[in-house]
């Protein structure tokens, strides 16, 4: 076809299943019907109509969807709005996620500290080990009494944070939490994912390689005197836009509180369950998890209230330390997390005893500051095998459900025909990994109800991070016609290579722009982006948004898949 181009269809940019639902987004007045053409020959395949008009809550933009669903056969087609333009090529075929869902664990791997990554498995992007971090300052603040000052530990491994290089143990908690219940959820699904790291080869899921390397590091950030474990490993102010063999400022391990230490009890008490099962390959490994998990556990029991509060830190310790806070002054959905993680693993209903569940407040989607909702998950998981009290059963899937219902309404009325986008709150910093832990929740209420209609919108929020929103961006770099080039992420910015670093999920709109970068395209809640490397507020990438996509895609992919 001739015609150009238009960057106002917006659709999933990698494609759709067969049996999936189909929707693009035609913005602007004019538009009422749509073709779907064969990409290759250009030979129309379906003629249709486009819904009725739909106003933008957040931008008063007028947009309609066209619905090609009806089109099953594999292949590749293109959108085409007669006086507009077209789409750029997508496909349709089975398991059209799956290297959406490779690629997003495999952003896992580039963002490993210290070791080097080898062409065999980086390619273009191989770079030499940067932050061996063998030799780590106890920061002032985390002295215990009888260690002397100036004493060092070793902390390695683990994963960058996100665009910066530091190591956090609170936003590691519920990264690894989502990795590691998407392998609960799906353990199957990853008997064949290979995605060429390493360890490939040892017969345990990429998965659980990958996450033990941040698992391996997670364990050494735990004071071995009395169990309460680090905030973070960090340099007091971040490095410059540089790769990590060329940062090399001194970096510290900095105060124990209670939310990072129950945190690390949910991640150990999880692991310890898991790695049970690779005794053999892994010799010890669930046994320290487990008794790191008991350790942290009594820490946690003996001080209740230490809470990470970074300004009043720096006002008492030197030197100050100016990198992420993570600061959560609320440890009661900490608590949750942890006791339903630790009785899942022991199944000593002690642990979840006195603990309020808070089932009778509307659900809280998982950040890095509320987890509570993690919990839930991992209680509805193990219902059966721990023969959990029915009322409680209850209430935990009436809490999840109700929250998908209460998602899934006027559904139909959205500028996107998204969940995501509806309340302007949707659109914090790191919205797009909203959108995947909603489609999570979305397919927690599946799991409970096996009711279809959850997936398709789990399934439509996959669509919104791949490029059905309002900024036209597929999110996920390597991916799609319209894609983020200039994430804030010093790998991408200082390797020299004019591709980033594949498989890593951009924040997403962020109406707060608090980069005051001058380039974002708009001030609309659902626009407010900018594809700048300047911009830390809506085009960084972290790891507790890369791992919510890759349990969304991997699952969708199992689910699709039956
Ligand atoms: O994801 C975090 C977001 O919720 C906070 O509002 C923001 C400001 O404190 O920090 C975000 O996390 C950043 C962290 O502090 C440092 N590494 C990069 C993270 C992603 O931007």
């Amino acid at each position: 076809s001739s015609a150009q181009i238009s960057t106002d269809i917006r659709l999933n940019q990698v494609g759709f299943y067969p049996k999936g639902q189909k929707l693009a987004v035609v913005v602007g007045e004019k538009s009422q019907v749509f073709e779907i053409k064969d990409a290759a020959s250009g030979k129309t395949v379906l003629k249709g109509k486009l819904s009725e008009p739909r106003s933008n809550q957040h931008s008063g933009k007028i947009s309609r969807f066209a619905d090609f669903t009806t089109i099953q056969k594999k292949g590749k087609y293109i959108v085409e709005i007669p006086g507009l333009g077209k789409s750029a090529s997508f496909e349709i075929k089975e398991n059209i996620h799956r290297e959406v869902a490779e690629a997003a664990l495999k952003g896992f791997y580039y963002q490993r500290a210290s070791v080097g990554l080898p062409e065999k498995f980086a390619g273009k992007w191989a770079r030499p080990a940067g932050h061996p971090d063998d030799k780590i300052l106890v920061h002032a603040s985390a002295i215990s009494e009888g260690r002397p000052e100036n004493t060092s530990i070793s902390s390695t491994r683990g994963w960058y944070d996100a665009g910066d290089y530091n190591k956090y143990v609170v936003n590691s908690g519920i990264t690894m939490g989502t990795l590691l219940s998407l392998y609960e959820d799906f353990p199957s699904y990853f008997e064949d994912f290979n995605v060429n790291i390493p360890e490939s080869n040892n017969s345990v899921p990429d998965l659980l390689d990958e996450v033990i390397w941040n698992l391996r590091w997670m364990l050494t950030m735990q004071d071995p005197a009395d169990g309460g474990v680090y905030h973070k490993l960090t340099n007091p102010r971040f490095d410059g836009m540089v790769m990590p063999d060329a940062a090399k400022n001194p970096r510290y391990v900095v105060q124990k509180n209670t939310v990072a230490t129950l945190d690390f009890v949910a991640v150990m008490a999880q692991s310890g369950r898991i790695f049970r099962a690779f005794e053999s390959k892994f010799p010890g490994l669930a046994d320290s998890c487990m008794t790191a998990s008991v350790k942290a556990w009594e820490w946690a029991k003996k001080n209740p209230a230490i809470f990470y509060n970074q300004e009043e830190l720096n006002k008492k310790f030197d030197p100050d330390i100016v990198t992420g806070a993570y600061g959560d002054r609320d440890a009661s959905d900490e608590w949750v997390w942890a006791s339903a993680e630790m009785y899942a693993s022991t199944g000593k209903p002690g642990y979840i005893k006195d603990i309020p569940f808070r089932t009778n407040e509307p659900m809280a989607l998982p950040t890095w500051s509320q987890v509570r909702t993690l919990g839930y998950y991992t209680l509805i998981r193990f219902s059966e095998t721990l023969k959990l009290e029915a009322q409680l059963e209850k209430q935990l899937k009436t809490s999840v459900t109700t929250y998908a219902d209460e998602l899934l309404k006027d559904l139909e009325k959205q500028p996107y025909h998204t969940v995501m986008g509806k309340n302007s709150k949707d659109y914090a910093w790191g919205s797009s990994s909203v959108a995947a832990n909603q489609g999570i929740a979305l397919l927690y209420a599946f799991k409970i109800s096996a009711d279809q209609k959850y997936v398709r919108a789990a399934l439509g929020n996959l669509d919104y991070m791949l490029g059905r929103n309002a900024t036209g961006y597929c999110f996920l770099t390597g991916f799609g016609s319209k894609r983020v080039m200039h994430p804030h992420h010093r790998p991408s910015i200082a390797d020299g290579i004019v591709d980033p670093i594949p498989g890593l999920l951009s924040g997403g709109p962020n109406p707060g722009q608090q980069d005051k970068c001058t380039t974002y395209a708009s001030k609309f809640a659902d626009e407010s982006f900018t594809d700048d490397d300047c911009s830390y507020a809506s085009n960084e990438i972290a790891i507790n948004w890369n791992a919510p996509l890759v349990y969304l895609a991997a699952a969708i992919e199992a689910i699709m898949a039956k």
